[in-house]
């Protein structure tokens, strides 16, 4: 019987959560939570992440929220795409604490006012000013990749599934001026875990509804 839970909806943020699991084969359970009362704002959830917001895991009793929090523990836990320096792992912090203020909420917006939302709703003045949000910090994650194929080097590891996962929406994004992240970003997407958990994501996004979706742009600021 597996340990594990992850809480939330695949089109959340939780996909960053499966994603992991499944690069490293684990038994999880998957209780697929939505945001809002019904979901994520109940006192049952609350008890887990009082923020109210997803993912969260419960591992066996310990309960953890923050995706980049998670997946860190969880590669760490497993001993696999793990760094195994200590600078290897100051890096994946790095990394991972940058795609959070640097990244995260520009892509949301844009893939919510360039994909998701039905197109009349479609704001061209905050998806313009998601890219010029983004055009740095994507620049910087380009220098980055000069040198190498990976993040940290050759291999793909935890601090290449967290940006990845955080940019993973910008997949139709213009990456002409990019290049780099625009391969980097194909290579690790097109991993078996990953295409795997964007196929959850790619469930969870048909049944989600344009309510739901309208809400979603309103509460989400750059
Ligand atoms: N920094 C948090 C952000 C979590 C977050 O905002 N999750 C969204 C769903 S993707 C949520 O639960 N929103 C609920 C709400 O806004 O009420 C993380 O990475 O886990």
């Amino acid at each position: 019987m597996s340990t594990l839970r992850i809480y939330g909806i695949a089109r959340t943020r939780a996909f960053r959560v499966l994603w992991i699991a499944k690069e490293l084969d684990l038994d999880y359970e998957h209780i697929p939570l939505e945001i809002g009362a019904a979901g994520a704002g109940k006192p049952d959830y609350l008890a887990i992440n009082p923020n109210g917001r997803l993912p969260a895991i419960d591992d066996g009793g310990f309960v953890l929220w923050e995706s980049l929090a998670i997946t860190l523990y969880l590669a760490k836990k497993h001993g696999r795409l793990y760094p195994r320096t200590l600078e290897g792992e100051a890096k994946a912090w790095q990394w991972s604490l940058w795609s959070v203020q640097e990244v995260d909420r520009g892509v949301n917006i844009w893939s919510l006012h360039a994909v998701r939302l039905p197109p009349a709703d479609r704001d061209p003045q905050r998806l313009a000013e998601a890219l010029k949000v983004l055009e740095r910090p994507l620049k910087v994650l380009d220098g980055a990749l000069a040198a190498r194929s990976y993040l940290l080097g050759d291999d793909f590891t935890v601090a290449d599934l967290n940006v990845a996962a955080v940019i993973s929406r910008a997949i139709d994004m213009d990456m002409s001026a990019t290049p780099r992240v625009g391969e980097w970003l194909k290579r690790c997407l097109d991993r078996p875990a990953a295409r795997a958990a964007q196929a959850l994501r790619a469930q969870a996004d048909a049944k989600t509804s344009v309510e739901v979706t309208r809400a979603i742009a309103r509460h989400n600021r750059l």
